[in-house]
């Protein structure tokens, strides 16, 4: 495994080393035909396109790619997956591009934005548009981080709690007092499990709801806390690469996931080793954070965890109006199918809570669901 990591990462190195010696050439790169496919090899490497390449997430993709070759991946298949995949997510993003750009001018006015789906986008305008030309450009969007953009920072953490508490009238909520469709979230943040939420425990729910997973070692437990970005799976090979000792993933407050799919692939990595995930009688994990936990080999709950669940959401259509059998649900289907839970937890899931809602799974949905498992 080590070697693999040294391989992996000197190929990198080369690979950069060619594409300057090109540079210093000053040949025309269209007439280097060797070079084909080597700057969208490294480019696609950088999985979540932060412009560095860490080996872990290299590897993340490459396992993905060799995956989808059946185990044998060539040069050639690299190189032309590599090209196939990045021209695909342009072809994404020159899409959503276009329907934003409504007079078909080639360029993002602030009031496209602002008509755009609800206006969703117009928050976000000020800073996709990166030279602040009120104008935004297919690079500015493409060159765009949409995963920092979800996550707050500690003032709008603030903001969001003195909103909320502002409407509970005092420096508590009390979960008796809340109505049905805002139960679910709120029962997650009562971290002492008192039936009331104070503004510490809220912030603490909160934070952990805007920082990504990080995972803090002791003995051959990791404890997990954050919420699940496309980081994911690359911070899993890297525990898994690390730590060989580690039988056990702890999970602290894991409120959801960001990218569902890097969430899906990370939890069979965890699959694959055969760790144990763990909740703890104060651990609190929802959405995404449940589907990861499902990926122990075994499972513990304890008494007083609490498991959040709802349908996914994002799309235009709500879940429950997708046809059951649109492929939109195959990479559930098979992720549950795999980690041992019945696919009936998935249509349950959708049925249960929509996505702006949260439901507590009771003890006897646990059972029937083979939450638990030795
Ligand atoms: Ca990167
Ligand atoms: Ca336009
Ligand atoms: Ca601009
Ligand atoms: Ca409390």
């Amino acid at each position: 495994m080590k070697n693999t990591i040294q391989i992996l990462s000197l190929a990198i190195l080369l690979a950069s080393c060619a594409g300057n010696a090109e540079n210093i050439l000053e040949k025309p790169s269209e007439s280097v035909p060797t070079s084909e496919g080597i700057p969208d090899l490294i480019e696609i490497l950088d999985g979540d396109e932060n412009g560095y390449i860490n080996p872990y997430e290299a590897l993340d993709v490459l396992l993905q790619l060799n995956k989808e070759q059946n185990g044998d991946l060539s040069i050639n298949d690299l190189k032309s997956k590599a090209s196939a995949y990045l021209k695909e997510k342009d072809k994404e993003i020159l899409e959503m591009f276009n329907e934003v750009d409504q007079n078909k001018d080639g360029e993002i006015q602030i009031d496209e934005l602002d008509s755009f789906e609800g206006g969703f986008m117009e928050e976000f305008a000020k800073e996709i548009d990166t030279n602040n030309d009120e104008v935004v450009t297919f690079s500015e969007m493409k060159n765009f981080d949409f995963t920092a953009l979800a996550l707050a920072n500690e003032v709008e953490i603030n903001e969001r709690i003195h909103t909320i508490f502002e409407e509970y009238g005092n420096n508590v909520i009390d979960l008796a007092k809340v109505d049905s469709d805002k139960l679910g979230r709120y029962t997650q943040w009562d971290e002492n499990r008192d039936g009331k939420v104070s503004k510490e425990e809220a912030h603490l729910y909160l934070t952990a709801d805007n920082i990504p997973v990080e995972f803090t070692v002791e003995g051959t437990t990791a404890y997990m806390e954050g919420v699940i970005t496309s980081a994911l799976p690359s911070k899993v090979l890297q525990l898994i690469f690390e730590h060989p000792e580690l039988t056990t993933i702890e999970m602290t407050i894991v409120p959801g996931s960001i990218d569902d799919e890097a969430n899906l692939r990370a939890g069979l990595y965890v699959y694959d080793r055969g760790l144990t995930t763990k909740l703890n009688s104060r651990s609190a994990v929802a959405s995404g954070g449940t589907d990861f936990f499902l990926a122990g080999k075994q499972r513990i709950v304890e008494k007083g965890a609490i498991l959040g669940v709802h349908s996914w959401g994002g799309g235009n259509v709500p879940a429950t109006e997708v046809p059951k059998e649109d492929p939109v649900h195959t990479k559930y289907l098979e992720f549950y199918e795999k980690v041992d839970v019945p696919t009936s937890f998935y249509w349950y899931t959708l049925e249960v809570a929509p996505a702006e809602n949260m439901h507590t799974m009771t003890e006897e949905e646990i059972k029937r669901y083979k939450v638990r498992k030795n």
